[in-house]
């Protein structure tokens, strides 16, 4: 059985949902952020060296790191949401997988981080903005062109891209101006798995 440490309004909710969409039994741990310094609970420590969420057990192995997580799930489930079978799909499958958290969520969260430092931090979120305005109209047309990241199905790209962009609808300037862009998050929430993903992750402020 798969062991999920979760920590409550974060990235590791997507591993719920892609657990829901696959179907495979899952125990779930959950933890909850330090109200002050908003960091994981030491707890997650004992778990893997990091300290971060998610974080899998399977078969006693630990695998950690969103990414690495949604491929491994990927290979337990015979090729599940992995990547489409015609080349132009799979390399977009394979772009979008790493782009999410390698270059997409950095801003974001530097806004984020800046945006709670008193005066000076606005003024530097300004500077933020534009840089996360490019990676959002380059989304906007990716989801302008086809229904899903990678091509006409929803695939692990899809889970993986869908917490930065609920955090740019949370801070990041994301609204209807891109409405590809909020279309697809509408489709996303609406699905069946995603919502019991959500009635068994805790708080999430991003849906
Ligand atoms: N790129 C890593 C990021 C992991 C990460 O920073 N997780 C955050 C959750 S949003 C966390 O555990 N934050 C609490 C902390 O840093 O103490 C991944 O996708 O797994």
């Amino acid at each position: 059985m798969i062991i999920v440490h979760h920590l409550e309004n974060s990235r590791s909710q997507r591993v719920l949902w892609m657990l829901e969409e696959l179907g495979l039994p899952y125990e779930l741990h959950r933890y909850e952020r330090n109200v002050k310094t908003m960091l994981a609970p030491p707890e997650l420590r004992r778990v893997h060296p990091l300290g971060k969420a998610p974080v899998i057990e399977d078969d006693g192995r630990v695998v950690a790191e969103t990414g690495a997580i949604v491929e491994y799930l990927v290979g337990k489930a015979d090729g599940k949401l992995g990547p489409p079978p015609e080349r132009e799909a799979g390399l977009r499958y394979r772009f979008f997988l790493h782009y999410a958290e390698g270059s997409v969520m950095p801003p974001l969260l530097v806004k984020l981080v800046l945006s709670r430092v008193p005066v000076m931090g606005r003024i530097a979120t300004r500077r933020i903005q534009p840089m996360i305005d490019v990676h959002l109209d380059f989304i906007e047309g990716e989801l302008a062109a086809r229904p899903w990241f990678a091509g006409d199905r929803l695939t692990a790209a899809d889970i993986m891209m869908s917490f930065p962009l609920e955090a740019a609808r949370a801070r990041g300037g994301l609204d209807e101006s891109r409405p590809a862009t909020i279309a697809w998050l509408a489709k996303v929430h609406a699905r069946p798995a995603y919502q019991a993903a959500l009635g068994k992750g805790g708080s999430y402020a991003y849906a």
